[in-house]
């Protein structure tokens, strides 16, 4: 039963990384050369593809359900904030930097939290970014524990309810998939309805409605990019391309690229959902050797390695 959580989950975080890697290099292409290798389908060129916060938080996420079955939101934060002490340079988001420092310095994550934004708490795409493996995780168990599950885990960082539904929903695209490719409407619309109400589960119900043969750029003036960095805007676009390509993740990748806004995290998700189905097995070798590795522990299950 363990190893086969660890397989699951391992299996999404492969691909959330590379996601995460795979968009972030985009941002460094600018003009007609970002149009010119987007449509014709031309890999970043740079040797090592460094996966950023996206991944750092779905790896001390993994880690927490690896050392203790379930989210233990305590131990969570404080890995959070112990990962981004130790290494606070991937690309995190503006809020998160005071979030995590202060929870590192013994202050406790609920109360710190809740007075982000004037007491709103952040309604950022940081917790759906990192919590596909999590839905992978507890994928047999049904969707009621995967959605609290998945709330629990966004609770640690973020504490406005449209962070949370996004986090949920990205956890529901994930695990509540059997082994057939779902009809991306019936797929759309099942996340939407098992997702608390709020612009998340109104942005997936529009996705739901796209359409069959919507383009990138209709999709994306309806639903978002994640230009934002909000869960409304993101959340619905990556799912939105995750439902229509769930046999390949490649195709699945491009076409989430294409969109642009927040493509490090529009990647990461869609590439948690989608690879948790079909693993990395359709991305070119190339690809997968340029992707900055992870730790062999995401792996093997073992509890016993060093953190990081
Ligand atoms: O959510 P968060 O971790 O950011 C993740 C993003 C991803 O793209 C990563 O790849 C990384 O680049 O950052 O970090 P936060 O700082 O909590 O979220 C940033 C977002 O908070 C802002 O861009 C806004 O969308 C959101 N925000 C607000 N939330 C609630 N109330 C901005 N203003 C408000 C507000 O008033
Ligand atoms: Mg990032
Ligand atoms: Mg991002």
């Amino acid at each position: 039963d363990r190893t086969r959580r660890v397989a699951n989950a391992a299996r999404s975080l492969h691909g959330l990384a590379l996601g995460d890697a795979f968009g972030e290099q985009w941002f460094g292409y600018r003009g007609a050369e970002l149009t010119e290798r987007l449509t014709r389908r031309i890999a970043p060129q740079a040797r090592l593809w460094y996966w950023t916060d996206d991944t750092a938080m779905a790896l001390s996420l993994l880690r927490i359900l690896h050392l203790r079955d379930v989210v233990d939101q305590d131990a969570l934060a404080a890995h959070f904030a112990a990962s981004y002490e130790a290494d606070p340079y991937r690309g995190y988001g503006p809020s998160m930097h005071g979030v995590l420092r202060a929870i590192h310095e013994g202050e406790p994550w609920r109360e710190v939290t809740r007075r982000q934004f004037e007491g709103q708490g952040s309604w950022g795409n940081g917790a759906a970014m990192r919590v596909a493996p999590l839905g992978a995780w507890f994928a047999d168990d049904g969707l009621v524990v995967v959605a609290a599950e998945a709330e629990r885990s966004a609770e640690t960082t973020h504490a406005h309810p449209e962070a949370v539904a996004g986090a949920v929903a990205a956890a529901l695209a994930t695990g509540g998939r059997g082994e057939a490719a779902p009809d991306p409407v019936e797929f759309l619309a099942e996340v939407a309805g098992h997702t608390p109400e709020s612009d998340v589960a109104a942005g997936l119900r529009a996705a739901s409605r796209l359409p069959a043969h919507s383009s990138v750029r209709h999709a994306v003036s309806v639903l978002g990019n994640g230009s934002r960095i909000s869960a409304p805007d993101t959340v619905p676009f990556a799912l939105w391309t995750a439902a229509h390509h769930p046999d390949s993740l490649t195709e699945a990748l491009w076409h989430t690229a294409t969109g642009g806004g927040d493509i490090d995290t529009t990647c990461a998700i869609t590439a948690g959902v989608v690879a948790s189905r079909t693993g990395t097995t359709d991305i070119p070798k190339s690809w997968i050797t340029a992707r900055e590795p992870l730790p062999t522990w995401v792996d093997t299950g073992s509890t016993s390695a060093p953190p990081r």
